[in-house]
């Protein structure tokens, strides 16, 4: 893949309303943050298509969609999912022209995952079973009381930038699974990927109205707008912290469900037990991957203090490896930030981190390519050393390829150090010794422990956060849980 998969990519992106493209007036540009160049012109919604998706949405839930079985909703994702197989090479491209990431983690990552999530929940939909209880009263009357699902109605979709298809559709797909119709907006920063999956629900014919996408900012625009209508049943919505925060007030009124998977600061521990090397290996992909930008990233590590000055040694040797460029150069490991405006941000945590004491072990700067890439965002790999707990590069999220080293001494202290947070996404233990490893993981407070391990996924766990990090859980039956209702059917049979 170069640049010129590019071409074959939309330039201008409209929204999908009622099984329509539709345009506005009104745009922004999607910005490339390679090299800064003008991707494509994007539509931005107001407040009359917001109306008009949600209403195409809810005709379709009380019409065709809300009387298909469940068997048949399995059969469209399955379409969904066989319509993203046959453009794989489009989603990629769209995928790491938005982002700027490496080509090999948008084929294995994002977009091998956009499918999966379309046939794991199709499967999950069409083998789910119901709960069924025999009552009888003291007085010898009998009951039968199943439970049986219902739609939601119509879900409003929030997702972020970081990882484009994958989090969109890990809510659309069970969104739809389970009945509900839905209005999803992508981030404005990434907007091609979630284009590209209206032309497949276009392309297989799905009923109109089933999908329906706005383009648009959040606050004051079309992300606020969808949360406030009075026809919108639930939100699900993948973001920072703080616009959950805006989300839940938002939705406050209407009393709406929400679902929330929000931001981490998260830490790995590494026991001077570890396997050495796949620890090292473990803490480079939980630390740098996606240039930092996966909510799941190990911002805070903690190395028992036997093997500290080794492991920050070997780290700095791997971290120093990475290839930071474009991502239609062979070899480059390590994209760009978003956008400018959130390289500034961790370039401002850069700066404050040496305000702050630490010890800058490598990076710390931008690099020089000095040909257009010097337009992107890119930031350099960073390590530190030496910071307290409580600095603000080690309790706030920053979203970058950065991580703080800390020396610990004791399980205990160290269990007790990484609680010690406002967020409770994700956590990486590293040891040999099993029961260690289960006692540690079972006292951290987060929503998921990875064990020897980072970011590996079945799509049937419980995924979310505690604290900061959100609120419910999503993934099989969890995912099945939030987009339905559940209703007790009482049957008196004697
Ligand atoms: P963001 O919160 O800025 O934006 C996410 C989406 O919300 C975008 O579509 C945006 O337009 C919309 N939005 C913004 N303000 C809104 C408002 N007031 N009302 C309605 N919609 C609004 O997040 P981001 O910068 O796109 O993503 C990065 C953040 O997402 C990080 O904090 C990261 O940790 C978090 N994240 C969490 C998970 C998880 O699973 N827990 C996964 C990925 C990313
Ligand atoms: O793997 C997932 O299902 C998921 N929601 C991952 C989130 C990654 C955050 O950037």
């Amino acid at each position: 893949m170069n640049a010129s998969s590019q071409a074959a990519l939309p330039k201008r992106l409209r929204h999908f309303v009622d099984g329509d493209f539709a345009d506005s007036d009104q745009t922004f540009a999607n910005i490339s943050p390679v090299d800064g160049s003008e991707l494509s012109r994007v539509a931005e919604a107001d407040m009359r298509i917001v109306d008009a998706a949600v209403r195409a949405a809810k005709r379709a839930q009380r019409g065709p969609w809300g009387q298909l079985s469940a068997q048949a909703r399995a059969d469209w994702l399955h379409k969904i999912a066989d319509g993203i197989q046959v453009r794989f090479d489009d989603f990629v491209a769209a995928e790491v022209a938005d982002t700027g990431r490496p080509v090999s983690q948008a084929r294995s990552l994002d977009v091998a995952r956009g499918i999966a999530n379309f046939r794991t929940f199709a499967d999950l939909v069409r083998t789910s079973h119901s709960e069924f209880f025999e009552t009888s009263t003291s007085d010898g009357r009998e009951f039968i009381n199943y439970v049986t699902r219902k739609p939601l109605g119509v879900v409003g979709v929030i997702s972020p930038w970081n990882l484009p298809l994958l989090l969109f559709s890990w809510k659309v797909a069970p969104a739809l699974a389970m009945g509900n119709c839905v209005v999803a907006k992508p981030s404005e920063e990434t907007p091609t990927s979630a284009t590209l999956l209206a032309e497949v629900m276009r392309d297989i014919g799905l009923p109109a109205g089933v999908f329906n996408l706005i383009h648009g900012h959040g606050a004051n625009a079309a992300g606020e707008w969808l949360t406030r209508h009075a026809d919108i049943d639930a939100i699900t919505f993948t973001g920072e912290s703080k616009t959950g925060s805006a989300i839940m007030k938002a939705v406050a009124d209407g009393v709406k469900n929400v679902s929330f998977e929000l931001g981490g600061k998260n830490a790995a521990v590494v026991f001077a037990d570890a396997d050495f090397d796949q620890a090292v290996e473990g803490v480079l992909r939980s630390s740098f991957t996606n240039a930092g930008q996966v909510c799941l990233c190990s911002e805070r590590v903690y190395v028992e203090r036997p093997i500290f000055e080794r492991f920050v040694a070997a780290l700095k040797e791997k971290t120093e490896a990475l290839e930071v460029g474009s991502p239609y150069e062979p070899g480059t490991t390590t994209g760009p930030m978003i956008s400018q405006q959130h390289r500034d941000k961790v370039l401002s945590y850069f700066k404050l981190a040496v305000a702050e004491g630490a010890t800058v072990v490598t990076g710390g700067g931008v690099p020089a390519f000095g040909d257009a890439n010097d337009n992107g965002a890119f930031v350099e790999p960073t390590i530190w050393t030496g910071l307290p707990d409580d600095a603000r590069c080690v309790t706030e999220e920053i979203f970058g390829p950065v991580c703080h080293v800390a020396p610990f001494d004791a399980e205990d202290e160290v269990v007790r150090r990484v609680n010690d947070s406002a967020y409770g996404l994700a956590a990486s233990v590293w040891t040999s010794n099993l029961q260690r490893g289960h006692r540690v993981a079972r006292q951290i407070e987060t929503g998921i422990v990875w064990l020897n391990a980072w970011f590996e996924r079945d799509l049937r766990t419980p995924f979310g956060g505690t604290k900061l990090s959100g609120f419910g859980r999503e993934g099989g039956r969890h995912s099945m849980d939030f987009y339905s209702e559940l209703t007790n059917v009482c049957v008196r049979i004697a």
